[in-house]
């Protein structure tokens, strides 16, 4: 499925690896330098996530990573906010249970826009999939430290619930890292959704290719 009419990029369910970077949890890094490796090493698809920052810092951000991920035909979703996301240009957003409701972001952005729901439970999963979701991110399955309003840990029998339950494209997300990857695909996750075992990682592109080996 090709959702942004003016782009070919990458069917949903072949998102193996999916970046999710959040400058502010990773202050030392440099936006464009983590970008640009990743799109050399081979990422599927990368996430901008802001909280803080004035909007008018995450649209110019989100502007320019716009630029280098449409040139490589990277899918570039932003978190939480649609206005950003139509006004960057992006493919489309990420929504958590809290932001803008589904059906009130696609009235936004139109059919053709990405739009990806978390959840954590097989009723929000069945409910994202009648209100037109593209995409699951299905967790937190581990602990992880870079999530606050952590909510009920998944484990690998969580997310295989709901899987069971839907047949939309599941990213899973929360302390996924090299030895655990290949036990979330296992359980039924199409690709898996990562910061810290990235942007933490003292040399990222080596670490992005060892997770890609881990998934393939
Ligand atoms: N949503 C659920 S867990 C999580 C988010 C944004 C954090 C994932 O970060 P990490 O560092 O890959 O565990
Ligand atoms: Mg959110």
């Amino acid at each position: 499925m090709v959702k942004n009419k003016n782009r070919i990029i990458s069917p949903i369910k072949n998102w193996r690896l999916y970046l999710i970077i959040d400058p502010e949890l990773y202050p030392q890094i440099n936006v464009f330098e983590v970008t640009k490796e990743a799109i050399a090493a081979g990422i599927s698809a990368v996430q901008l996530r802001v909280k803080q920052a004035p909007s008018r810092d995450f649209f110019h951000l989100a502007s320019q990573l716009t630029l280098l991920l449409q040139a490589a035909s990277i899918p570039f979703i932003i978190n939480d906010r649609v206005d950003i996301a139509l006004a960057c240009g992006a493919d489309g957003v990420h929504l958590g249970q809290q932001d803008l409701p589904l059906e009130v972001a696609r009235k936004i952005l139109g059919p053709n826009k990405i739009i990806g729901l978390s959840v954590n439970t097989v009723a929000e999963a069945w409910e994202a999939e009648k209100k037109g979701a593209d995409y699951l991110g299905v967790g937190p399955i581990f602990p992880t430290s870079s999530k606050k309003d952590i909510r009920n840990l998944l484990g690998l029998s969580g997310l295989k619930k709901i899987r069971e339950a839907t047949s939309l494209p599941l990213m899973a997300i929360g302390g996924i890292n090299l030895d655990n990857a290949a036990a979330v695909l296992q359980a039924g996750a199409d690709g898996v959704a990562v910061i810290s075992a990235i942007l933490g990682a003292a040399n990222l592109s080596l670490q992005i290719k060892k997770f890609l080996q881990v998934l393939s």
